[in-house]
């Protein structure tokens, strides 16, 4: 609904029309109608009839209304194009033809596109801090083409803020008292696989090791207008984390992370995998393969579990991440990143099994990823395609919102 459709001020806002828009609308206050040179007319009789009457007023019969039979369009080209006070003169004598069942000087409404206004939306659309500099969600200025925001803003304004859905992230932990996670923590969707428990709390040392999954879950989910650090891209989804990073991984560690409560969760995102070091081959072994594949087959109630995945940061080693058998499995959507500057940052790996690409940090002068970090704490340094695959969770979250019916693999298991 734009605000111009419902209530008054075609063309301006002014103090009067707020004052409307607060006392509920109401019409008289301000509305301004304009009035064209063309009118809607109901004739019975037939176009020749309707012809003889608009000469005789002086009008052009332009034809029947689309497919309304009777009604007419007629044109007059003697009176102003657009005026504010309805039409007088001779010509308006012809509602009183009794042929004229009914005729409507037409007037302009006031039709708002229903994109976003992104120059008035940033920077004071929420009220947390960091939000003004997450570049990747909304251009706050100039410096770059305004296409670096993936669109993100443009679901919202159509309602998809990930209500509903349901995201884990598999790492070392979640830091679920963290003030802009902890409104949408789930903990349904989270466990403990490395303590064996259902608290994926990280465990906390002076070199914040584990801070990883904290930063990737704000991405996805971090409370918006909250007057705290950061919003996530699906700031109404809920967020839960499954610590299996922190200790020894197994097949069955990763297993039972990847198969973790498959009729909740709906989106899992992983930003690790074997070693990017240009020579490791390695990929899920038979129970993680199992767990995938009964995940797509099964889980979300039989649309299958989503797997969003990194596809690795071995860029400068060489490596390749189709020599990862996570990122290049079918049963995962593989994530790769993109610098600020549009460019392919140093750490990136090619590969044919990425899916799409999402921004990330890129040389050290591009701008990094701002989340939420270890200790409450906001950081605005999150890196690599660690930080890409959960801004991909995040949209897909969206996306699922908006479709939930999407399949994963839809046809391929027919
Ligand atoms: C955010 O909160 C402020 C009040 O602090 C409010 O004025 C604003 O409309 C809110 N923004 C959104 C998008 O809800
Ligand atoms: C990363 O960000 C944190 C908090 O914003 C800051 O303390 C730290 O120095 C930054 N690290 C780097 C390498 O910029
Ligand atoms: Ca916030
Ligand atoms: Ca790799």
């Amino acid at each position: 609904m734009g605000w111009g459709s419902r209530c008054c001020c075609p063309g301006r806002l002014d103090l009067l029309c707020v004052l409307a828009l607060l006392w509920g609308c109401l019409l008289p206050v301000c509305r301004t109608r304009v009035y064209t040179n063309h009118w809607a007319v109901k004739i019975a009789g037939g176009f020749p009839e309707a012809n003889r009457i608009a000469s005789k007023y002086g009008f052009i019969n332009i034809g029947q209304i689309g497919a309304l039979k009777d009604y007419y369009h007629f044109y007059h080209s003697r009176t102003i194009k657009r005026s504010v006070l309805s039409s007088r003169g001779t010509h308006s004598f012809i509602s009183m033809e009794p042929k004229v069942e009914w005729i409507q000087q037409q007037v302009v409404k006031k039709r708002t596109k229903r994109d976003y206004d992104l120059s008035r939306a940033h920077s004071t659309y929420f009220n947390d801090p960091k939000w003004p500099s997450m570049w990747y969600m909304h251009c706050s200025d100039n410096t770059h083409p305004c296409q670096s925001d993936m669109n993100i803003e443009g679901a919202w304004k159509r309602g998809y803020t990930g209500k509903n859905i349901v995201v884990t992230i598999l790492d070392d932990g979640i830091e679920r008292t963290h003030p802009d996670l902890m409104q949408n923590y789930d903990a349904l969707a989270s466990c403990d696989v490395n303590g064996n428990d259902l608290d994926p709390m990280p465990r906390y040392d002076a070199s914040n090791e584990n801070k990883h999954g904290t930063r990737c879950a704000g991405e996805v989910a971090a409370a918006a207008n909250n007057s705290h650090c950061t919003v996530g891209i699906a700031f109404n989804a809920k967020i839960g984390g499954v610590r299996m990073l922190d200790g020894d991984v197994t097949d069955m560690v990763e297993a039972k992370s990847v198969s973790f409560n498959p009729q909740h969760v709906h989106i899992y995102s992983a930003s690790w995998g074997p070693d990017d070091d240009g020579k490791t081959v390695d990929g899920p072994a038979p129970l993680t393969r199992q767990a995938f594949e009964n995940g797509v087959r099964m889980g979300r109630r039989g649309l299958g579990s989503v797997f969003v995945w990194a596809s690795g940061n071995g860029g400068r080693s060489k490596d390749h991440c189709s020599c990862d058998g996570y990122t290049n499995s079918i049963y995962t959507i593989s994530i790769s990143s993109t610098a600020e500057s549009g460019k392919k940052p140093w750490y990136l790996e090619e590969c044919s099994s990425t899916l799409a690409t999402t921004y990330s940090s890129g040389e050290s002068y591009d701008k990094k990823i701002i989340t939420t970090d270890l200790r409450q704490r906001c950081t605005d340094n999150h890196t690599g395609t660690s930080a890409s695959a959960p801004m991909a969770a995040g949209i897909i979250a969206l996306a699922l919102e908006a479709n939930w019916k999407l399949g994963v693999f839809g046809t391929r298991f027919s």
